[in-house]
């Protein structure tokens, strides 16, 4: 996968325009622009009121006033798989603001610890502990962390796997030689891959925190996993719908290369609706 050390060019915060709605949203990835063709990965747009592309129907993505956007580019037959997520009127409220930064938390950490030698379930469960740990800091959850891992807590709000392969396909193949097993546990059980990380690996990393109906009611209806939630802190964001931030990496020999270039910080999403053209920094992982 050699061929992924080219994407990386300088951040270039250039913007398309949606053909439904009009608004700006940041470009795909930082490629030529000629060769982003960003696209739905199957025909979805279901008719939503800020006409987000919506990816896998039971996850309620777009649900008003903020709007997952799942695109990619192609690049030489090479597929992407970028996720940006945004308030629609382009100002995060305080609790939007605080589950987005609750997602850019765990991605960050996630890349920050990837490397040679990793194990991608760890890394999931990575990103269920952040999550869960930023979840009780908003006051939606309380109790032990280690209790709540113990629970499976993380997968009634990330109920899809970490990150899958990146290649020709754009969910690659390879996730499960033989000799790799599928992990049956809430949440890991869905992850595409439970292999350990090599130099070389394009993944993506896509974690998500999303209030999904039924599965908060099937938790608590559970009394091992309805003790840790705070019923009246989370009537609040029912039908908040879901964040998922999608970044798109190589492994390295000693870390990760990000190959995803647009505005993720809060205050670069503000500003990049608000029009503003300023270049923004790509988070540069560990070094
Ligand atoms: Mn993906």
């Amino acid at each position: 996968m050699g061929v992924s050390r080219t994407w990386t060019s300088p951040p270039s915060p250039e913007l398309f325009t949606t053909q439904t709605s009009g608004r700006p949203v940041p470009a795909a990835i930082g490629l030529p622009r000629a060769a982003q063709r960003p696209q739905p990965h199957r025909p979805a747009c279901r008719g939503l009121r800020h006409r987000a592309v919506v990816l896998d129907p039971p996850w309620p993505h777009a649900l008003s006033p903020h709007s997952l956007f799942d695109m990619g580019g192609e690049y030489y037959c090479f597929a992407s798989d970028i996720t940006c997520s945004f308030p629609a009127n382009g100002k995060f409220t305080q609790d939007q603001k605080a589950i987005y930064e609750a997602v850019l938390r765990s991605c960050r950490a996630v890349m920050s610890s990837m490397k040679p030698g990793v194990w991608w379930p760890d890394m999931h469960r990575l990103a269920d502990r952040i999550h869960l740990e930023e979840l009780a800091r908003i006051g939606i959850l309380s109790g032990s962390i280690d209790a709540m891992v113990q629970a499976h807590l993380g997968a009634v709000f990330m109920p899809h796997g970490l990150g899958h392969f990146l290649g020709i396909d754009v969910h690659d193949v390879g996730g499960y030689p033989e000799g790799v097993e599928r992990i049956d546990e809430p949440g890991l059980r869905s992850l595409r891959t439970a292999r350990h990380l090599e130099p070389g690996m394009v993944l993506t990393v896509e974690p998500g925190i999303y209030f999904i109906d039924h599965l908060l009611d099937e938790a608590l209806a559970d009394p091992a996993r309805a003790c840790f939630f705070n019923r009246e802190v989370l009537q609040r964001f029912r039908g908040f719908g879901g964040v998922r931030i999608e970044e798109d990496v190589v492994v390295t020999d000693s870390g990760t290369e990000l190959l995803t270039c647009v505005p993720r910080t809060v205050e670069e999403i503000e500003a990049c609706m608000a029009g503003c053209d300023k270049a923004f920094t790509s988070f540069s992982g560990p070094k």
